[in-house]
């Protein structure tokens, strides 16, 4: 980040900020204004998670830095813990929108399309609606795809966090890749024949769209569902998961944090759709899903859970599955150049969808934080010319993924004892 950037906290925000309206700080009526910060001092896990339980959202981790998406009061509650807080300008970056980026409406034109060329491999579900009443959609890739198979299942979720526009682009990819490629590249032809792959393209449509309607990118994270006795719009999707919902110090009590967890577990509107979708999976008394990657932006990170502790090995969690998030994390990291990582190395968690996927369903998966590495190469906005080359980077990754998806325990060599 440029020193140009920088303001000092506590200087006013410009006339024609491209945040919502700067409104009296501490109102109690007024919706907050999230910004953007610089937080020095912080090198530890333990410090950042410190830094998140004011309600902050931490977006991209230095050496001794962090930024944060903020309020002021936030800002402030950083500040009293010790730490050297400034506002940030935003960079160019943030004059968006971009029409390269694809738009719900788009999405499902997209969607449609795709279908229609690839009937016998492709499919079309509305598995529920938005808190706003737009369709969810859950698009199936498989032979036979009208069928439900008796074959591993793997599970692609994109864009719980509204603003991370690049994640839905990754869909649209991994859509393209795998009816496009059908019959003519071997390996994908293979595993569209012996996969099930549902693919949730865009899971907060009303976020997402909210962030793109204005003339500039607003910096959007939650869903849009109001809060009961608050003027604070908003659940963070990513914190409302029903698997140890606020336990640990990792998700906001508070509507005005942009990491609210919600008044109880799944009382996002967006969340309970995609947990019931996932539940109706079990087959048998099977989870179906073997494998998942939950998509996010940025860092270039691939993470694995828990995220709520800092130990690898817990209730829920032995050392041979820790093992194989490990070695399946690295072995996708290896390909697309990621970081791999424990979620909780980053900062503690609590009712992730990575949480709930493994603790509850036994599903092992992934949080992936695509491009760029930091703010300075636009943050949550990049250009839309970086999509085709930051999407296909993701190729082999994906594909490694779905490889193992007959049985993850494999990579660490222990299919008989938890396959057999
Ligand atoms: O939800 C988040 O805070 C994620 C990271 C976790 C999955 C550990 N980061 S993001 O919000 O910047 N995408
Ligand atoms: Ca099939
Ligand atoms: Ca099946
Ligand atoms: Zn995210």
């Amino acid at each position: 980040m440029v020193a140009s950037v920088l303001r000092r906290f506590l200087v006013p925000l410009a006339a024609g900020a491209l945040f919502l309206s700067a409104l009296p700080s501490g109102s109690a009526i007024a919706e907050p204004s999230y910004d953007l910060y610089e937080v020095r001092g912080a090198t530890t896990a333990q410090d950042r998670t410190e830094i998140t339980a004011t309600g902050a959202a931490i977006d991209q981790v230095g050496d001794d830095s962090v930024l944060v998406t903020a309020t002021p009061d936030d800002a402030e509650a950083i500040g009293d813990l010790g730490y050297d807080v400034e506002v940030l300008d935003l960079p160019v970056p943030f004059a968006g929108p971009d029409s390269g980026y694809t738009t719900y409406g788009e999405l499902l034109g997209v969607i449609d399309q795709m279908v229609a060329d690839n009937p016998r491999i492709a499919a079309k579900s509305v598995i529920g609606r938005s808190h706003q009443g737009r369709d969810l959609v859950a698009v199936k890739i498989s032979d036979n795809v009208r069928v439900d198979e008796n074959e591993p299942e793997v599970l692609f979720v994109h864009a719980q966090h509204a603003r991370e526009h690049l994640t839905v682009e990754m869909a649209v990819y991994l859509m393209r890749l795998l009816t496009d490629e059908y019959g003519s590249d071997p390996r994908i032809t293979r595993l569209v024949d012996n996969r099930e792959i549902w693919i949730l393209p865009n899971v907060n449509p009303d976020g997402s769209e909210y962030d793109m309607a204005g003339s500039s990118w607003r910096n959007w994270r939650k869903n849009r569902q109001p809060n009961a006795g608050s003027s604070a719009v908003g659940t963070d999707l990513n914190r409302n998961w029903d698997y140890r919902w606020g336990c640990c110090g990792g998700s906001s009590s508070n509507p005005s944090s942009s990491t609210y967890r919600g008044s109880a577990p799944e009382s996002a509107t967006e969340v309970r759709v995609i947990a019931d979708f996932v539940r109706s999976r079990v087959v048998g008394g099977e989870q179906q899903i073997t494998t998942a990657i939950d998509f996010h932006t940025y860092s270039e990170l691939i993470l694995w859970p828990f995220g709520h502790t800092y130990s690898d090995v817990t209730t829920g969690m032995t050392r041979a599955e820790y093992d194989t998030h490990a070695a399946l994390g690295r072995h996708m990291a290896a390909a697309n150049g990621y970081t791999p990582q424990q979620s909780s190395d980053l900062y503690i968690t609590d009712g992730s969808i990575n949480d709930w996927l493994w603790g509850d369903q036994r599903i092992v998966n992934f949080t992936y934080e695509m491009y760029p590495r930091s703010a300075a190469r636009g943050g949550f906005y990049p250009p839309s010319s970086v999509i085709a080359r930051e999407t296909a980077r993701n190729r082999e990754a994906v594909l490694r993924l779905l490889d193992y998806a007959d049985c993850p325990y494999r990579i660490i060599g222990r299919q008989a004892a938890y396959c057999g």
